[in-house]
Order: structure tokens, then sequence, then C-alpha cells
């Protein structure tokens, strides 16, 4: 079978070509991510991704940051399962390979799957418990000491900018078939004001956060409910509260997923949203001040409406940052983000008592 990653790639971390099988693996929008699977003793494999540099102009400072996480959840538990990088011959985080791409290989985590849909709160509730354990665990890392690996990654205020800078370059027919989602996007501008006094609020401290803690970044153990780890640790970096949860809310509270959402079919399911609360509050909650627990009740609103815009500001901009399959992916991304976000915002008084009730 002809190889899809190049055998000098393998060859830099002690694969032979002749021996493994790689497939393409997971539907990750930013990087490629391979299994590879050894010939013979098929219970052996490894994840090999090429990093998108575009996206990540720094590599080395992902592995930075990922090194120093693991070394900080060590002093707290060292039974505590989180992947690391496989080095290469050379002792290297990274291969780079003749055209200067990165690649890294990581241990495939073999007897769990990822799931796209929640269908039972069992599963939200051991997701955020999950996610609790990983921010109560860096709790106390030296928040300072991490890199920002994509700057701003979760500012909402810089996202609007985006997007408003992305309105005065785009294509005139993009701009149209665009309008009835920028009108929306207006209409919430509220959640930018919010987002603007919370992180400005003292008792919201800056930390390690995951800040990719959506539900296929989850591994479960296979056919049960039961989350095994997290993974995708490229975002790892200092954030606020609301980032995990609110990625948590926006992809496991919605029946419907991300690619499959479309206007109006957007259903918020109440039980999976107090699954998260009550995980998250078992596992983090002692860590958490009393302005952050509260801002848990808007997380789901943040983190919805960031991604509508930067699915917009992609579209607007001529699809150069989410790997899309068709001319309207990201703006069909879009409405379905703000199909989301309107039925999100129909519950924030219901989101506020669940949280008050809960964390007591
Ligand atoms: C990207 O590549 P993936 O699927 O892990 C994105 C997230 C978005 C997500 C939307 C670095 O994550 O922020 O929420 O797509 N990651 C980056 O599905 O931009
Ligand atoms: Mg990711």
């Amino acid at each position: 079978m002809e190889l899809i990653v190049p055998s000098g790639v393998l060859d830099a971390f002690g694969l032979a070509a002749a021996d493994v099988e790689a497939i393409r693996h997971g539907h990750g929008l930013i990087n490629s991510s391979y299994k590879i699977t050894h010939r013979e003793s098929k219970g052996t494999a490894w994840l090999l991704q090429k990093i998108n540099i575009h996206v990540f102009p720094q590599p080395e400072a992902i592995a930075h940051n990922w090194k120093l996480a693991a070394e900080t959840i060590k002093l707290r538990d060292t039974d505590y399962f989180f992947i690391e990088f496989l080095p290469t011959l050379s002792g290297g985080d990274f291969h780079r390979d003749t055209e200067g791409a990165y690649w890294r290989l990581l241990p495939f985590v073999q007897g769990t799957s990822a799931y796209e849909r929640v269908v039972e709160p069992q599963q939200a509730w051991s997701a955020a418990r999950a996610f609790g354990t990983f921010c109560n665990l860096l709790s106390d890392a030296p928040v300072h000491e991490f890199y920002e690996t994509i700057k701003g990654f979760h500012d909402l205020d810089l996202r609007v900018r985006q997007l408003k800078a992305s309105v005065t370059t785009a294509s005139a027919n993009r701009l149209k078939s665009a309008a009835d989602c920028i009108s929306d996007i207006e209409q919430f501008n509220w959640i930018r004001d919010y987002y603007i006094s919370l992180v400005n609020h003292p008792a919201i401290p800056l930390r390690v956060m995951h800040m990719d803690a959506k539900l296929n970044n989850v591994l479960f153990r296979c056919n049960s409910n039961h989350a095994f780890c997290l993974v995708d640790f490229d975002t790892l970096m200092p954030g606020y509260i609301i980032s995990d949860m609110g990625d948590m809310v926006r992809t496991m509270v919605c029946g419907t997923n991300e690619e499959e959402l479309v206007s109006g079919d957007a259903a918020f399911r109440p039980e999976y949203f107090e699954a998260l609360i009550q995980a998250y509050s078992e596992t983090a909650g002692e860590s958490l001040t009393a302005a952050e627990r509260d801002a848990l009740a808007y997380s789901g609103l943040i983190l919805v409406y960031i991604q509508a815009i930067r699915f917009l500001t992609d579209y607007l901009s001529g699809d150069i940052y989410y790997s899309v399959t068709h001319d309207c992916h990201n703006l069909a991304r879009t409405k379905g983000q703000l199909s989301w976000l309107k039925s999100l915002a129909a519950q924030t008084d219901y989101m506020k008592q669940t949280v008050k009730r809960v964390f007591g």
C-alpha cells in the first residue's frame, strides 16, 4: 500500500515505512493527523501529526507548554494519564521535513474513541469531569511561563475587530450572502460587552486552560460513557475560566453537531447543561472564585458567539483558516452557530439559576 506520509518522516521517528500502515485520522479542522499501525503487532499504534504552521507559527511554543503542563500535573498527581511527545531519533520534539513542515509523534491511545455527539447526559458529565480535573490540576501552574500559541485566541473583542476588518476586504458576492449573519452578529454585541467586563474583573484570574474543550477532544473508553483522557493540547495556554466550559456547552448541550447544525434545529438540552455544571463543580469547583463560578453561566454564549464570528471571518476572508469541502461551508457553519446562539440566549436565566443551584 502506498504510504500517505513521507517515509523520511517515519524514519526520523525510528519507524520503518515497510513495517507500518498509515490512515487519515479524526475530524480536526487544522492539523493533519494519521494513525500509524504496526503491520504485524496490530496493537502498537501511533498518532503522527503535521502541524499547520499558518495557525501555529511557533510549534516549539506548543511543545514548551505541553511539557510545562506535564511537569505541573506530575507534582499533583503522578498517576494522571497525560499524553506526551515521543521524541525523534535525535531527541527532538518535532521532525522538520524537506519542505520545512513540522511533524510530531504521539502514542495512540488504544481502546478509546472520540464521539461527534453525546447521546446521554452521563457522557457530558464524564467529559466535564475530565476537563474540570485538568483545570484543577493546573490551577497553581505558573501561568506566565506559558506561551499564547495563538495570540488572542479566545479574545472576543479581537475576534469582533477581525470580523470588521474582513468585511472591508471581502468579495462583493460573499459580503452579500453573509449580510444576514453580519446583522445577527451585531444583535449579540452585548455578549462582547459582557466579555470585556469579565476579563477586567479582579476576581477573574488568568489560568492555564485547554482552550479547545470540544467533545471530540475527549477520548472515551470504547463502548462506554467513561471519558478516559483529553487530547489536543496545541491550544493549551493562558486564558479564562469561560473557555473550556464554553466549548463544552457549545458542543455537548446542543443535540446536533457543529457540521450538521442548520438554521432552526439547535435544541437546548437542559439535562446536559446540568450534567456539565455538576461535573465541573465536583472537580474544578474548589479552585474557582465566586466570580468565575457565576461566569460559567455565560460561557456557552461567549464561545458560540466567538465560533460564529470566526467561521464568518474566515468565509469573508476566502476560507484561509478552516478546511472546507465546499464554497459555502464556512457560511453554513456560521448559520449553524448563530442558530445555536439564539436557542442558547433564550436559556440565559435557566443557565444562571442552574449554576447558582449547583454551586450553592
Ligand atoms: C478547530 O482543529 P480542531 O478541530 O481541533 C479550532 C477550534 C475550533 C474548532 C471548531 C486551533 O479545532 O478553536 O473551535 O476547530 N482550533 C484552532 O470545530 O483554531
Ligand atoms: Mg484543536
